[in-house]
């Protein structure tokens, strides 16, 4: 299998965790959104990235590419099969993907993407926005979901992938969790990027 995405990209880090929970073996090619690759553009008909090939099936979007995997290599289990669970990872994965990713994302793009790699000012404004307004209603509401080292279940999940893959960004961004005010959630997402399938994943070739 080919993976195609730069490692900074949190989504791209979800399909390599996966990969990895999973023992899958995969070449990974760390491409930039957009770039005039033509495999990767096959692969991407957005020229998002994450996209994978696998033995000439094509496939974009890190959800899509996770329910893959699950359904092609199901051990271990990813997904939870009991109703409740079910819908609550679905849920989790949807909001690590949109909203949290939307506010995590702005000190990385402020404090590395824009210097070092748009020629761009950083703009701390925007980074105190996102840090003292935006992210704590956030931060709140996952300190009360969190009740044992998993977000859904007794399990690893698609759940603690997404959730926890954004926050990397955030300490690429010299930012974390402030652990006095957000104690579960910082030792959860601690312990989540400790895991061997994320530490792989935090290694992986950004270009
Ligand atoms: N829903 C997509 C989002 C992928 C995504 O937006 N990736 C970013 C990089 S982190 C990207 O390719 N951005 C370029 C763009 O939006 O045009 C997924 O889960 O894979």
């Amino acid at each position: 299998m080919i993976v195609y995405g730069t490692g900074y990209s949190p989504y791209v880090r979800k399909v390599l965790v996966s990969l990895a929970e999973k023992g899958i073996a995969y070449e990974h090619r760390p491409v930039m959104f957009h770039a005039p690759d033509a495999d990767f553009q096959a692969a991407s008909p957005l020229g998002k990235i994450p996209a994978i090939e696998d033995d000439g099936f094509r496939l974009a979007d890190s959800s899509a590419i996770l329910w893959y995997l699950e359904r092609k290599h199901p051990t271990p289990a990813l997904v939870p099969t009991e109703p409740k669970a079910l819908g609550r990872a679905v849920w989790f994965d949807k909001f690590g993907d949109t909203e949290l990713f939307a506010k995590l994302i702005v000190p990385f793009v402020q404090r590395v993407l824009k210097p070092n790699m748009m020629k761009q000012p950083t703009d701390e404004g925007a980074v105190a926005q996102a840090l003292d307004t935006d992210l704590p209603p956030l931060f709140d509401y996952l300190e009360r979901e969190i009740s044992g080292p998993y977000l859904v279940g007794d399990a690893f999940s698609i759940a603690d992938i997404s959730i926890a893959t954004s926050f990397y960004n955030l300490h690429l961004a010299q930012a974390k969790v402030d652990a006095d005010r957000w104690p579960k959630l910082a030792a959860y997402v601690d312990a989540t990027l400790a895991r061997p399938s994320f530490k792989a994943a935090l290694e992986a070739k950004k270009g």
